[in-house]
């Protein structure tokens, strides 16, 4: 059974040039790509993406990174797609991030890990509408 996921890669990863391995990974994997798009988030699509953190001390400095330049957004389909994607992401800090996982690889701060993946069908859900409303 088949399912779908947001990815985005974060304004870092796009400062980097790190677009390309992030969905050079995710094909080789055998994940779909569905819909992409490259934007800078608005305050109000960032802290509406972000909502669950709103009450973090590290909001206003992720709502700020998160709109501070373009990033891709993309749906991405496949079998598990969202626990598939999170695996290829790694874990949200960097430098505990398993090497050979894209944050692993690649970050070094918790505040800039490349690479976003929604967390449950539910976040999913939610997030696609967000970034793709056409897809529902
Ligand atoms: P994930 O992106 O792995 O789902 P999350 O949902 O807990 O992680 O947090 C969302 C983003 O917020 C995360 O990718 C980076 C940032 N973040 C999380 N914890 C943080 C912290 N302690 N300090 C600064 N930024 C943090
Ligand atoms: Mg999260």
């Amino acid at each position: 059974m088949s399912e779908r996921t947001l990815v985005l890669v974060k304004p870092d990863g796009v400062r980097r040039g790190l677009v390309g391995e992030v969905i050079s990974r995710i094909e080789r994997k055998g994940l779909t790509l569905v819909a992409m798009e490259l934007r800078t988030l608005t305050r109000e699509t960032a802290e509406s993406h972000y909502e669950e953190h709103a009450s973090k001390p590290f909001f206003g400095e992720l709502v700020e990174f998160i709109t501070g330049g373009p990033l891709v957004a993309m749906v991405v389909e496949g079998p598990r797609a969202i626990e598939a994607f999170r695996s290829l992401a790694g874990s949200t800090d960097p430098v505990s991030a398993a090497p050979g996982t894209i944050r692993g690889d690649f970050g070094l701060q918790i505040g800039e890990n490349i690479v976003h993946g929604s967390d449950s069908t539910y976040s999913a859900d939610r997030e696609i509408k967000l970034f793709f409303p056409e897809l529902g």
